[in-house]
């Protein structure tokens, strides 16, 4: 099954609030009716901008379990450069129950997806982005929390190509 996947993004000029919307259109469908689309809002509070050349990003709750039923979104868009994504600690229930999602770019389409990673095990040592831009989305479902991660992302400079380092 192909799924599509449209970021809405709405900024106010005039106040700090910003929110996500996640659509998810199923493309073998005939026709796509609002029946058929699923709209899935970030939670609130679940959503992060990072511009500054380095910083953690840390899983709600952490290093306590995160909770229920979260869709958080984490954007990492940096002035130039590359992002380089380090784990430190990684622990979320088995896909498809919670997971994290990285996407190379600035949006969650899923021909940008670079992993989606669950489980207790660490994902790769770095993972780099091909340009400035990196978003993270982490989803967890209504049973069975854990710990979370706690990730730190810096900007390089180097010309990395979109790849994994294992
Ligand atoms: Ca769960």
């Amino acid at each position: 099954m192909q799924v599509a996947k449209v970021l809405f993004h709405f900024t106010s000029q005039y106040s700090s609030l910003q929110f996500f919307v996640v659509v998810s259109i199923k493309k073998e469908m005939p026709c796509v009716t609002r029946s058929l689309i699923m709209i899935k809002i970030i939670s609130p509070g679940c959503y992060q901008l990072f511009t500054s050349n380095y910083g953690n990003i840390y899983s709600p709750n952490y290093p306590r379990s995160y909770g229920p039923n979260q869709d958080c979104v984490y954007n990492i868009t940096l002035p130039y450069g590359y992002v380089r994504l380090y784990f430190y600690t990684f622990s979320v229930e088995s896909c498809p129950h919670d997971y994290l999602n990285v996407y190379n770019g600035w949006s969650l389409s899923h021909q940008r997806i670079i992993g989606q990673y669950c489980g207790v095990n660490r994902p790769p040592t770095y993972i780099y982005s091909s340009g400035r831009h990196l978003i993270l989305h982490f989803h967890s479902d209504h049973s069975v929390q854990l710990s979370g991660f706690r990730i730190y992302y810096t900007i390089v400079y180097s010309g990395k190509t979109f790849k994994q380092v294992m």
